[in-house]
């Protein structure tokens, strides 16, 4: 069984909280039961590990990661992605959104809050601390992938601003660059893309601003400088590279939902038990790997969430 390649040395010499992730799934395989030629799979291939060099400083692992997953490689995260400005093929994001600019950015928080604020991108590190959260990320469209991201806790941003008792649910809109962007006709979404969450679903403790993945700054392709990170919803509610978020009373729009009603709604939990009407949300594939896996109900955060809708029915509010 391979245990070591030489490709490892330089990357864990450069990431050395990506590698830790990837040696401590490794031992727990190796001192497990599961063992044989599968365990080989655990290491992403050295191909795999060229990444951005940006490294953010004092990333605190959580507890509310998920263990007990092999965390994909970096090339699976940042070259097979839905960003659809950049294009709507898989590879599109990575080839084509290099020459977009997030530096300065700017995140306004704003709506029904006794606190707006304007924060540039390094305000958002003295409002909450830095955890590493690997998360079971699912697409509606029925693949998945175990992504080791960096953020911060959305609940630690919102107490700040100070939300009103109006405040009933959370937008979040992308920004729209034209420049650098496609537009909504080439797309065929309108822009720019826009996404909400009820104010308990945004309080949520899983619920994350993300600015990284293995340890370094977001790739453009995965919605930097910050993204949202909902891990028990289907990946389109992680809406990338946020300008405006925006405490509202009223269910907010959701691009998905305002181009095709029938297919996507607001709440688009991850529900293997109501299919998506052109096909089934039963099974996932994860990337890199052949065999479908089930698909868990809330993308196996229930324990956590399914309390968050109680009494409500799933197939209605989908
Ligand atoms: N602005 C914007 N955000 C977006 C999308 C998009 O097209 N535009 N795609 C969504 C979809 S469908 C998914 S599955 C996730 C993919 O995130 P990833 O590329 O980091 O895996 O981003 C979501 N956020
Ligand atoms: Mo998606």
């Amino acid at each position: 069984m391979l245990i070591r390649t030489p490709n490892d040395i330089p990357y864990s010499e450069v990431t050395p909280r990506a590698t830790w992730v990837r040696r401590r799934e490794f031992i727990k395989l190796a001192t497990g039961a599961v063992a044989g030629a599968g365990a080989g799979l655990l290491l992403p291939d050295g191909e795999a590990l060229a990444q951005t060099g940006q490294k953010l400083p004092g990333v605190k692992p959580s507890p509310l990661s998920t263990t007990g997953e092999k965390v994909n490689p970096y090339k699976d995260i940042t070259t097979y992605n839905n960003y659809y400005e950049f294009g709507t093929d898989k590879a599109d994001p990575a080839q084509y959104s290099k020459n977009f600019q997030t530096n300065p950015w700017t995140l306004t928080i704003e709506g029904e809050v006794a606190k707006r604020k304007v924060l540039g991108y390094d305000d958002l590190f003295s409002m909450a601390p830095l955890e590493e959260r690997v998360y079971r990320m699912r697409c509606v469209e029925a693949w998945s992938v175990v992504v080791p991201w960096a953020g911060i806790s959305l609940a630690d941003v919102l107490k700040q601003v100070e939300p009103t008792p109006k405040a009933k649910y959370v937008s979040f809109e992308t920004v729209w660059d034209h420049k650098a962007m496609m537009g909504p006709r080439e797309i065929g979404i309108p822009l720019p893309y826009v996404d909400g969450l009820r104010l308990d679903e945004a309080m949520h403790p899983l619920t994350i601003l993300a600015v990284g993945l293995y340890g370094e700054k977001l790739p453009n392709q995965n919605g930097a400088p910050i993204r949202l990170v909902v891990p028990w919803k289907y990946g389109f509610k992680g809406v990338k590279s946020i300008v405006k978020i925006k405490l509202v009373e009223k269910e907010p729009p959701s691009t998905w939902n305002i181009t095709n009603p029938r297919e996507y709604g607001f709440y688009s939990n991850v529900n293997p038990q109501v299919d998506h009407p052109r096909w089934s949300q039963a099974t996932e594939r994860r990337l890199g790997e052949f065999l479908r896996r089930k698909t868990l109900p809330f993308n196996g955060y229930a324990d956590q969430v399914a309390s968050l809708y109680n009494g409500m029915d799933l197939r209605k509010f989908y």
